[in-house]
C-alpha cells in the first residue's frame, strides 16, 4: 500500500515509520491515524520484523498534536457517534510488538500523547512536550490525561494540562517521561540502534516483556506478579528459551525461531 502522510521503511528486522505531514507540523488527522493503523497492523504481522521506529520528518516537530483544522469545524454530536479518537486505540496502542517514539522538536497534544503510547521514548535535546488543549477550549483526547500522569506525577502532569506550559527535553528525562535524550543530529541512529538490538532478543520473549511492563499501569500489584509470573512460566515451553539458556552455556549468541 502506498502513504501519503506516512512513510514506512524497512531496514533489516526493524520497521522505520515516519509522520510525513512537515507542512502542518506532522499534525494528526484521520488519514494519517489510517495509514499508522495499517503500518503498525503489517508491522505486527510480518515476523521478520521485530521492533519499530516512529519519529517525525522535519527537525521542528514530532507532531504538533491532532489536527485542529480538522476538528474546528465539526459537530459536537459527530465527535461522539465516530467515538473520534479511539481508534489510537485498536489501530496503534493495540500494537503487540514493541516500538519507539524518537522525539525531535515539537511532541504537542495528540503528539505528545502518540509519543507516549510508544513503549518508550527517545528524545532528541530539542524535543519539547506539552498537552495544550486547555488553549484551545478543549483537553487531551487521547490518553494525555492519563499516560502522562502515570509517567510523571500529578503535581507535572496537572500543570503542563492545566497552564499549557511545555516540558523540555532535559525535564522530560529528569520526570521519567522519556528514556533518554541524545543529540537532535544523532536521534534516528540512536533509535534505529537501539530498535536492532530489540530486534537481535527473542521475539515472543519481546512481546511478553511489553505485555508484562503494560500490565503494571493496568492491574494492582498483587495480579500484576501473578500475571508475570504466569506469562513467565509459558515461556519456558518455548523453543527459543531451550535455544537461550543451551547457547548461554554454550557460550555462543542465541540463533531465535520466534516460537
Ligand atoms: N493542527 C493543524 N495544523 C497545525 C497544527 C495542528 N495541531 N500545529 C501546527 N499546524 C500548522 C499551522 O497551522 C501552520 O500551517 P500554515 O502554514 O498553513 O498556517 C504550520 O503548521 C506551521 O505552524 P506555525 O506557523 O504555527 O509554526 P510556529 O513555529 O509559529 O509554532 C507551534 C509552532 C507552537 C507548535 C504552533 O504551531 C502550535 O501551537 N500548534 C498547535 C499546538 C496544539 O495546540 N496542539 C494541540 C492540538 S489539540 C490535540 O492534539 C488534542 C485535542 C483533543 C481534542 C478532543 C476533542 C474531542
Amino acid at each position: 500500500m502506498s502513504y501519503e502522510t506516512i512513510l514506512v521503511e524497512r531496514r533489516d528486522a526493524v520497521t522505520l515509520i515516519t509522520l510525513n505531514r512537515p507542512q502542518a507540523l506532522n499534525a494528526l488527522n484521520t488519514q494519517v491515524l489510517a495509514e499508522l493503523g495499517k503500518a503498525f497492523a503489517d508491522y505486527d504481522a510480518d515476523p521478520a520484523q521485530r521492533c519499530a521506529v516512529l519519529t517525525g520528518s522535519g527537525e521542528k516537530a514530532f507532531a504538533a498534536g491532532a489536527d485542529i483544522k480538522e476538528m474546528a469545524d465539526k459537530p459536537a454530536a459527530d465527535f461522539f457517534l465516530e467515538d473520534f479518537f479511539s481508534g489510537w486505540q485498536s489501530n496503534v496502542v493495540a500494537t503487540r510488538k514493541p516500538w519507539i517514539a524518537a522525539v525531535a522538536g515539537f511532541a504537542l497534544g495528540g503528539g505528545c500523547e502518540l509519543a507516549m503510547m510508544a513503549d518508550f521514548i527517545i528524545a532528541a535535546d530539542t524535543a519539547k512536550f506539552g498537552q495544550p488543549e486547555i488553549k484551545l477550549g478543549v483537553a487531551p483526547g487521547m490518553g494525555g490525561s492519563q499516560r502522562l500522569t502515570r509517567a510523571v506525577g500529578k503535581a507535572k502532569a496537572m500543570e503542563m494540562c492545566l497552564t499549557g506550559r511545555m516540558m523540555d527535553a532535559q525535564e522530560a528525562e529528569r520526570s521519567g517521561l522519556v528514556a533518554r535524550i541524545v543529540p537532535a543530529a544523532e536521534l534516528l541512529d540512536e533509535a534505529l540502534k537501539s530498535a536492532a538490538l530489540i530486534a537481535s532478543m527473542p521475539p515472543m520473549a519481546a512481546m511478553v516483556n511489553k505485555e508484562m511492563v503494560n500490565m503494571a499501569f493496568e492491574t494492582g500489584l498483587a495480579q500484576g506478579i501473578l500475571t508475570e509470573r504466569r506469562l513467565f512460566q509459558i515461556l519456558t515451553a518455548t523453543e527459543d528459551k531451550r535455544e537461550g539458556m543451551a547457547a548461554f552455556v554454550e557460550k555462543r549468541p542465541g540463533v531465535w525461531k520466534g516460537r
